[in-house]
């Protein structure tokens, strides 16, 4: 580490210059963390109405969105908002039971289009194109409880007809489709630790079925749209990809090897199957296989067959990448034979933490490491055929933002300096190592209900005052600067 110190001191210089023109500025938001609205209408449930609604409450403060941000009926607050951040996308979700209320289509809930296709209309008509997320993590509850959800391998053929009919009711006026959001999210947490939902428990296999009912989920989406549509509707389809950038504890081999390991497990679980060779990496069979024998078993990793390698391969018109943070990634071997009970977060062998020196924020896992984003984003050019890349993601909740009261809260110079730094790293990206970078969407538009942390965690550029009825919206700080960033199209000297 210690020959890196001053490279350190130098790696943050500012750079001033502009994006290229027509760079995708926009900001991003999830059906569930800011609709309510959650048995409207003939919604039906999602997997988050019900783990939210679960006794005891997993989530912090035993909060749920139910209500949120209100924008069921308050989606025109949020679009007077767009419009006076000057963004000229907005990123959101649909939530697919508010549409297929039991997740397939024997029932097809009007009431719920008719939202979406006000939204879309009212965005449209201001001057904000539409950028769609078709899952954000809220699966009809119906798939979990009758199949298992991404579990189960017919999910892949109910999601193609859900994104069917998304592309047949709202194609022709969204030009950008995101398939998934960080399915990295779903498979880990939500079906191999079971720490958000389903919450289903199954470290040693849970992970990787998931992942590969996620990719030929996606896959098949993809080529419906390229087959059936987008001769007539002319977008872009493609999925969105999250992962840390690990930076090796020491310099050491081994830990190289770590730091290499942990993107073979995160970023390139996704990625490598898409955008490289339609399968997991060699990385990541070698590693799962090795704990297997250790314990005289087979390779606990689904395979990929000829036919799904090929509709996998290639299936991306451009790469969503959502990045917030660095971590710390350290050599741990793990092969304990029959004494280590099989396992993802084993088969990685690697130790991940963060450095005491970076800034921290409101969330324990989130530090301002704004150094990452160069890297990552340099990463994906070398390693995926230099594809255009739409940072669909990136933002911060700031220290002790959450209590804070009168203008206190609406002063986020943490968050003004993030945006500054990490959007400054993406200029250098393009600027210096010609990565193509079209767009950058920040998270998020508004405050908003921060999943397993409830509302306790504000990540907007504008606050949502939660005990208001209506909701109201007021921008901070972050808000203006990020306006303004926009207008100059960069960092004017
Ligand atoms: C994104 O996930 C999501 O797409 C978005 O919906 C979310 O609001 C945003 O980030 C901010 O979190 O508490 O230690 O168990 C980013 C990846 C995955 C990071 C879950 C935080 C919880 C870690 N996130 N993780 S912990």
């Amino acid at each position: 580490m210690d020959g890196d110190v001053f490279e350190k001191i130098t790696r943050d210089d500012f750079i001033h210059g502009q994006f290229p023109e027509n760079f995708m500025w926009g900001a991003a938001s999830a059906a569930y963390q800011i609709e309510g609205a959650w048995n409207e209408d003939g919604k039906g449930e999602s997997i988050w109405d019900h783990y939210c609604h679960l006794e005891p409450s997993p989530i912090r403060n035993h909060d749920t969105g139910d209500v949120a941000c209100n924008s069921y009926h308050y989606y025109k607050k949020d679009v007077e908002i767009l419009k006076e951040l000057g963004v000229g996308f907005y990123r959101f979700s649909l939530s697919w039971p508010r549409i297929l209320p039991n997740g397939t289509l024997s029932c097809i809930n009007e009431k719920g289009i008719d939202y979406y296709n006000k939204l879309i209309d009212e965005l449209v008509s201001s001057g904000v194109q539409p950028m769609i997320t078709l899952y954000h993590w809220d699966l009809p509850q119906t798939l979990q409880t009758h199949y298992g959800g991404w579990l189960n391998d017919g999910i892949q053929d109910f999601f193609n007809d859900y994104a069917r009919l998304c592309f047949q009711r709202f194609g022709d006026r969204v030009k950008y489709w995101i398939t998934l959001n960080e399915p990295w999210e779903v498979a880990i947490p939500g079906y191999c630790r079971g720490e958000t939902a389903p919450g289903h428990r199954d470290m040693a296999k849970g992970a990787y079925i998931a992942a590969k009912n996620l990719i030929l989920s996606h896959a098949k989406a993809w080529h419906t749209y390229d087959k059936e549509f987008r001769a007539t509707q002319h977008g872009y389809i493609s999925i969105t990809i999250d992962s840390s950038w690990p930076e090796s504890f020491t310099a050491s081999n081994e830990d190289q090897m770590a730091s290499e390991r942990f993107l073979a497990f995160h970023l390139d679980l996704f990625a490598h199957p898409i955008f490289v060779n339609g399968d997991f990496s060699n990385i990541v069979q070698h590693q799962v296989l090795k704990h297997c024998q250790a314990a005289g078993l087979e390779s606990r990793l689904p395979r990929f067959s000829e036919e799904e390698r090929k509709i996998v391969k290639g299936s991306h018109d451009f790469f969503g990448l959502n990045f917030y943070r660095c971590q710390l990634v350290k050599h741990k071997s793990s092969l304990n034979g029959m004494k280590t009970p099989q396992s993802f977060d084993k088969d990685r062998e690697t130790e991940e933490f963060l450095h005491s020196s970076w800034p921290r924020t409101d969330a324990t896992w989130l530090r301002m490491t704004p150094f990452g984003m160069r890297r990552i984003l340099k990463f994906i050019k070398e390693n995926y055929g230099n594809p255009r890349i739409i940072i669909t993601e990136n933002g911060c909740t700031q220290a002790g933002e959450h209590d804070a009261i009168d203008e206190n809260a609406l002063h986020d110079y943490f968050r003004v300096d993030w945006y500054r730094r990490y959007l400054n790293e993406v200029l250098k990206a393009i600027k210096l190592d010609g990565v193509d970078v079209a767009g950058y969407m920040a998270w998020s538009l508004m405050d908003n209900m921060e999943w397993n942390d409830g509302y306790s965690l504000r990540f907007g550029l504008y606050r949502v005052d939660f005990e208001d009825p209506q909701r109201k919206r007021t921008p901070k700080l972050s808000a203006r600067y990020y306006k303004k960033v926009i207008q100059d199209n960069g960092f004017l000297a």
